[in-house]
């Protein structure tokens, strides 16, 4: 594959209502989308730096920064040297520390260029083993309990086969308690974006009483330790998110006895080729999985649900319909049918943005030329 320019795209999508979380309240979803133009195909990818470094140290302008400084040349380099696949690019990059959201977007462009040549689908290439998959929503922190309530009825009414909700101090065991007794014996998982410090155990532990599947990184991303003495203290299984970074990040938590569930983001890891290393480790030593996500558009969603097909993804992930997010969303409409969402079967990640809408919600657009 020949790399003939890579495309950095700025956009802003209006959500169709302001999510809150314990790092912040997101009314509309802006991230930078890269497109590559290869001598056989173009590939799309949407990195999930957000605007802010909140939910990760990584954040849009430093992801600009390192794909036009760095990964970028890098991947030009191997292309000069005839020698450019998305396989190869991790490793030409593993030199630059860090910056994962941005080697997962260039990562996955060049990989849907390539399936695009080949003609093969992203989930045939990463071993899908389902044509859809169960799927779970996020819902948000909301202002009062009845709130909450009208927001999560919805969802059920929409056919979501799990609700998770977004906790933090403050707002946790009252919203859990009011849930689990409107909606009696629904699939109910909690999310606390590191929210919590190791002295919460006992206020945690309240948590038990609602029989949840999982509580999602209580604590911070560094304290895998803490997570391990946390996971002793309590009865809802732990699972990390913003901790696992890698797949021996993933086996040095789960051998330490940190979490017993793993949410896999592509983007978080560094791009699909390592959640599936993630995947296998986690099958190999018995801990389920499930996709997350980060509000993405259709260019990111669409791989999510491929992965989220693989046979270890055993609990129903983020990976919501499109209505959740978007009246319009960049792609063609991911639909809810029977709480389940289909995978796409098109070659590469299986979905393009449509020029028109694309344009509506572009905010700037820069083109790296070789
Ligand atoms: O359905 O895409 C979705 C959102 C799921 O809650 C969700 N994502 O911490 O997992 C998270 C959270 C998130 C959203 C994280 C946006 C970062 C950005």
């Amino acid at each position: 594959m020949k790399l003939e320019a890579v495309e950095l795209r700025r956009v802003a999508l209006p959500l169709v209502s302001p999510f809150r979380t314990s790092f912040g309240t997101e009314t509309t979803h802006d991230c930078v989308l890269v497109h590559v133009v290869t001598d056989g195909a173009e590939g799309w990818a949407e990195c999930v730096a957000m605007e802010r470094p909140a939910y990760s140290s990584e954040y849009a302008d430093g992801a600009c920064d390192v794909l036009r400084r760095w990964l970028v040349p890098a991947a030009q380099a191997l292309s000069d040297a005839g020698e450019l696949t998305a396989e190869g690019f991790a490793p030409a990059v593993e030199w630059v520390k860090g910056h994962r959201m941005a080697k997962a977007a260039l990562e996955t462009a060049l990989l849907d260029a390539q399936l695009r040549i080949e003609g093969r689908s992203i989930g045939e290439r990463l071993g899908s083993v389902k044509d859809r998959v169960p799927t779970g929503v996020s819902v948000g922190i909301m202002d009062s309990v009845p709130a909450l309530l009208d927001a999560v009825g919805a969802y059920l009414d929409a056919g979501y086969l799990r609700i998770k909700l977004k906790i933090e101090p403050g707002w946790d065991v009252e919203p859990v308690r009011a849930v689990r007794e409107r909606f009696g014996d629904i699939l109910l998982q909690v999310d606390a974006n590191t929210a919590y410090g190791r002295g919460d155990a006992d206020h945690l532990a309240q948590l038990d009483a609602f029989d949840l599947l999982l509580i999602e990184q209580p604590l911070e991303e560094e304290d895998v330790p803490g997570h391990a003495l946390l996971a002793q203290r309590i009865t809802t299984p732990v699972c990390l998110d913003e901790s696992i970074v890698s797949a021996a990040a993933a086996r040095d938590a789960i051998e330490s006895g940190a979490c017993e569930i793993v949410n896999i983001k592509p983007g978080r890891v560094g791009g699909y080729l390592e959640s599936v290393r993630i995947h296998d480790v986690c099958v190999e030593l018995g801990k389920a999985v499930w996709c997350g996500g980060m509000l993405e558009t259709g260019v990111g969603r669409a791989p999510n649900l491929a992965l989220a097909a693989l046979p270890g993804f055993t609990l129903p992930g983020d990976t919501s319909a499109t209505k959740r997010y978007y009246h319009q969303d960049i792609t063609r409409e991911f639909f809810i049918e029977d709480g389940h969402v289909a995978i796409p079967t098109g070659p590469g990640i299986g979905v393009e943005p449509d020029p028109d809408v694309l344009r509506s919600v572009t905010v700037s657009s820069q083109w790296l030329r070789s």
